[in-house]
């Protein structure tokens, strides 16, 4: 068990007791996990989140008062006594409700990171049976065994749903043979910094056969995640959906939507086989899809697809995200559906009405799904591109309307209609004359964030801001999504710009470097958050300007060290980051959500004085201040291009700065921003000690 100083050890050790007994009598009324297909059709849809109907006997919550009692915190006093078996997933747990003014709860949970086989002994049956495959802890995948490492036995790991402004309290026990963390991608961790999960920034790691309890509140409703922040981990498998809703008042979108499932969560992930880590394989949806080794039809019965009902006649919210650890970007879409995109990373925007949207790493859309076509099976496609497209892969699932047969699989190819499009797309990217340009401009589909077009600088402000406004354009940039709220600074505020760059060289022994700032990120031995006052700054951090001042030329040199950028706090703070490579790549900062206001491409720019002489001219446009920025925490930055992102720097701390695909963060493309001056950081606990 986790403790934070052993003196306190008796006293926790009751308290465990205490609730571990309580816990043996909410027990009493969970019963074993029900048909996941059954729930769907019998409970999940006429019940479940519906809008429609505020008060539902949940039959966890009977004789129960939630408000203001830990009703959903039960604390295990024994891990060696643990039963991994006991806790494969959270459909039944209490947290897991239709979220009601002044009804927070305190929500617990045991997060497993083990070791695990994909197409293990558990898919015995699966293999020929397709209902098998949900039952038995089977991680099917795409039908090629490979070692992996799960959540509770299941990748993805187990959804946490919960309701914003819930207190979480979450174990996490390293059943694996390395160390582990575990981030909460979407949450700025402002009163609890430590639980960020970034190792050696704001924790140490938690190491083999230990377990570190992570608490906090989840401050914010949206599309989450968790994951892995070591090494490939989450390319291996630990991530899940963290599902934070909001009361149907203070849920803007309510009204667009009939059901909000979490059936109806995707996560996509490319993956490789064995430790080839440099080798993307296939893609995957949920955990499952077809391969790409054998030559069977997509419609092969052969083939487990993660599958999504829906019942004619009524609209679904469902939540996408992609856990790309490759440059692998994709393209989502469903046949004969118009999506109705009205979230991105958690945050609620103007609906837009499209034909499909791109992922980079980490990004999410949510969507209304009108289920208003004819009662049949339709494919979900999911199409990679860059490094998947070498490989040609692309993945499907199913949506199966209620009345269809159950295991009945669409008809034709997965990409069958994404492939007529995709012509029309190419013919606006290369187009020959304006009126084939106009004929493929009326033809083509609405698209969000296409990594492949972006406005360029050279055709002046007014095509930046004319995609912004998204008229008459059928690719609608994410800098031209609208947020549901106004951006939180005064007009004319003047922002401090810090320019940052990423990009690629390679060392002499003709080992790749990723870089930012041209500095390959070498990680700390001290957590920089605990351990803040064990060193100087100056001569325990490297910057750009650090290292310019000790003489080095980053352009000739070979820079490794630890990036530390630091920036005031509660100042108006504004990033423009190049990148100087030809692929996308998308960029995360922890601890703070960001409003995009501007992102395009430049061309060739292999150094920053050449960004900042383009920005004194005046020639990166940005919104104007009017403009409802879109808020996210997670964007791509086009290939030779840039991106524009502002915030007020009121979350003092240190917070990774990096590339979210983990092949590039793991070889350098990592930094670490310092906001705000050690005594403005939040006081925290001395080191957890497991
Ligand atoms: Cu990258």
């Amino acid at each position: 068990m986790c403790v934070r100083e052993s003196k306190s050890f008796p006293r926790i050790l009751i308290i465990f007791l205490v609730l571990g007994l309580a816990q043996a009598l909410t027990q009493a009324d969970t019963q074993g996990t029900a048909d996941r297909q059954e729930l769907l059709f019998s409970t999940a849809e006429e019940t479940l989140f519906s809008t429609d109907k505020a008060k539902i006997d949940w039959p966890w919550s009977r004789n129960k008062t939630t408000k203001g009692t830990p009703a959903g915190l039960i604390l295990k006093n024994d891990y060696s006594q643990m039963d991994i078996a006991s806790f494969s997933d959270f459909e039944r747990h209490p947290c897991r409700r239709v979220c009601q003014q002044g009804q927070t709860q305190s929500c617990y949970y045991q997060l497993v990171v083990h070791n695990y086989q994909r197409l293990g002994p558990e898919c015995q049956r699966c293999q020929f049976d397709e209902r098998a495959c949900a039952a038995e802890h089977c991680i099917y995948g795409d039908g090629v065994a490979s070692p992996v490492m799960a959540v509770n036995r299941k990748i993805p790991g187990p959804a946490i749903e919960l309701c914003e402004n819930d207190t979480v309290v979450v174990d996490v026990l390293n059943y694996l043979g390395e160390p582990t963390t575990m981030h909460w991608h979407g949450l700025n961790m402002v009163d609890t910094p430590q639980m960020d999960g970034a190792a050696f920034v704001t924790q140490y790691p938690v190491q083999p056969g230990e377990v570190q309890r992570y608490e906090f509140k989840a401050d914010r409703g949206g599309s989450l995640w968790y994951h892995s922040h070591m090494g490939w981990q989450r390319g291996f498998g630990v991530a899940g959906h963290l599902i934070i809703r909001k009361t149907r008042q203070a849920n803007q979108h309510a009204h667009l939507y009939d059901y909000d499932l979490v059936e109806h969560a995707l996560m996509v992930q490319d993956i490789f086989y064995d430790h080839e880590l440099q080798t993307v394989r296939n893609i995957l949806i949920n955990g499952k899809g077809r391969n790409h080794l054998n030559q069977l039809p997509d419609n092969d019965n052969r083939h487990r697809y993660e599958r999504l009902r829906v019942t004619p006649g009524y609209r679904y919210r469902m939540r996408v995200l992609l856990n790309g650890i490759a440059n692998c970007p994709v393209e989502f879409s469903i046949e004969q559906h118009k999506l109705l995109i009205i979230s991105t990373d958690g945050n609620d925007i103007e609906p837009v009405l499209a034909d499909g949207f791109f992922l980079t790493s980490a990004e999410r859309f949510d969507f209304v799904l009108n289920a208003n076509q004819l009662a049949k099976s339709y494919w979900i496609s999911v199409r990679g591109y860059e490094q998947c497209d070498g490989r040609k892969l692309y993945q499907g699932a199913v949506l199966s309307y209620r009345g269809a047969t159950r295991t009945e699989l669409p008809q034709g190819n997965i990409l069958g209609s994404t492939q007529s499009r995709t012509l029309v797309a190419d013919n606006l990217l290369k187009p020959t004359n304006s009126s084939e340009q106009s004929r493929a401009l009326s033809a083509a589909p609405v698209l969000v964030n296409d990594y492949r077009i972006m406005p360029t600088i050279a055709a002046g402000p007014e095509a930046f801001l004319r995609l912004a406004t998204a008229e008459k354009d059928n690719n609608v940039g994410t800098v031209a999504l609208r947020s549901l709220q106004p951006v939180p600074w005064p007009r004319n505020t003047r922002f401090r710009t810090y320019y940052s760059s990423f990009s690629l060289r390679r060392a002499p022994n003709g080992e790749l470097l990723f870089q930012i700032d041209e500095i390959s990120y070498i990680p700390p031995d001290i957590s920089l958050l605990q351990g803040r006052n064990l060193f100087q700054d100056d001569g325990y951090f490297c910057n750009r300007s650090s290292l310019v001042a000790q003489g080095h030329n980053c352009q000739q040199d070979l820079c490794e060290c630890l990036n530390v950028i630091r920036m005031p706090a509660y100042r108006p703070i504004e990033m423009v980051v190049a990148n100087y490579m030809t692929n996308t790549h998308p960029y995360h900062i922890h601890g703070n959500s960001f409003r995009l206001v501007g992102q395009g491409v430049v061309g060739n720019i292999d150094d920053l004085r050449n960004i900042q002489n383009l920005d004194r001219q005046g020639r990166l446009p940005r919104l104007p201040d009017h403009y409802h920025a879109v808020l996210k925490d997670s964007v791509q930055i086009p290939g030779l291009g840039f991106i524009i992102v502002r915030l007020i720097s009121d979350n003092p701390g240190f917070w990774l700065y990096h590339c979210h695909v983990e092949a590039h963060a793991v070889q350098g493309m990592m930094a670490v921003l310092k906001i705000g001056e050690d005594y403005q950081m939040k006081q925290v606990p001395a080191r957890l000690r497991c």
